[in-house]
């Protein structure tokens, strides 16, 4: 099972400046989301290891739907084979079924329990290999955007982040990767790491999965990162497997999760990663910006008090059940197609 420490610590602190948050999301979202444009973004994430993947994946569809994101591709971090048929069934399902999606060559190869329901659902790329070398999806993808436009969130490992980060000129770019990040990402959203500081020898999941590249990625990526850690009790779910239309893939996959772990419901870590990447700090988080994070090639992680620097981690500001109880309305939004 995946197991990811969470952030007690920070629960007391943050409950008074939620109670002003529930009062500043009463005016509801239309009027201060339609200001904004649409945050052109790539999604990496681990699919297939928990279920809150699917959720983030399924709410940024929602997003995009209202206007909010204009996804540019879906890239995996795991090399296991129904990855990426996955993937293709919730961008199916959400009518965007011919978006990119790349696969790591060089991740880790977990297998769960998605299969249980993939073969259920439309989709056309039938196991992982099908789908382009992520990396080298990243160079294109980036080379063709407009300078400073990107956003990238991580809900996995930062495999891919840091295979990009290390990649040479191609055929896309003559940049390396780290001129190519320069040039062209705006920020980096990863969804890792205990904040302010992991125990010693115990990192999170997503920075011990793939430690290296997690040290390689805060250690050298040039670029601002916001790492967010929250997510454990903030929890959803459980409408969107009693209340959402049968052929929705997202709440079959969460079944399955269920199932297998005898639960009703789901932390939403990932979620969290997606709705900070796409509308920001808003009226819901907090940001720690002064200081930096340091790592260790184990994957744990300590936040250094300091100046302000390329990173940051986030804070809640509203209430956990109402950023649930948002999250879950997000889930259950039919596809606009
Ligand atoms: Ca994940």
């Amino acid at each position: 099972m995946t197991i990811r420490s969470g952030h007690g610590q920070w629960i007391a602190g943050v409950l008074a400046l939620g109670l002003f948050g529930v009062a500043l999301t009463g005016c509801g979202h239309g009027v201060r989301l339609d200001a904004r444009q649409a945050v052109p973004i790539i999604f990496d994430t681990d699919m297939g290891t928990d279920v809150d993947d699917a959720g983030a994946l399924a709410i940024l569809h929602a997003m995009a739907d209202q206007g909010e994101a204009r996804i540019l591709a879906a890239m995996s971090a795991n090399r296991n084979r129904w990855c990426v048929p996955a993937l293709d069934v919730i961008n199916t399902y959400y009518g965007r079924g011919d978006l990119p999606i790349g696969c790591s060559r060089t991740g880790p190869d977990p297998e769960q329990w998605y299969h249980d329901s993939v073969g259920d659902f439309p989709h056309d790329l039938k196991t992982s290999a099908d789908a382009p070398d992520a990396v080298a999806l990243y160079r294109k993808i980036l080379a063709a955007q407009p300078d400073q436009s990107v956003t990238i969130v991580v809900v996995g490992w930062l495999t891919n982040m840091a295979d990009l980060l290390l990649s040479q000129p191609d055929q896309y770019s003559a940049l390396t990767g780290r001129d190519l990040i320069k040039a062209k990402v705006k920020a980096l959203v990863a969804m890792g790491g205990i904040w302010p500081n992991s125990p010693k020898q115990e990192g999170e999941y997503n920075f011990t999965m793939d430690p290296e590249a997690a040290h390689t990625v805060i250690s050298d990526w040039p670029g601002k990162i916001m790492f967010t850690g929250l997510g454990k009790d903030v929890m959803t779910g459980s409408r969107l497997v009693a209340q959402s239309a049968k052929d929705n893939p997202v709440p079959a996959f969460y079944q399955n999760f269920f199932k297998s772990y005898k639960v009703s419901e789901r932390s939403s870590w990932d979620l969290i990663a997606v709705w900070y990447a796409v509308r920001g700090l808003s009226d819901t988080f907090t940001a720690v910006t002064e200081g930096h994070c340091i790592s260790q090639t184990d994957g744990h992680n300590q936040w250094v008090p300091g100046p302000p620097s390329n990173h940051a981690y986030l804070a809640y500001k509203m209430p956990q059940a109402t950023l649930a109880a948002e999250l879950e309305a997000l889930l259950l939004m039919p596809p606009a197609r």
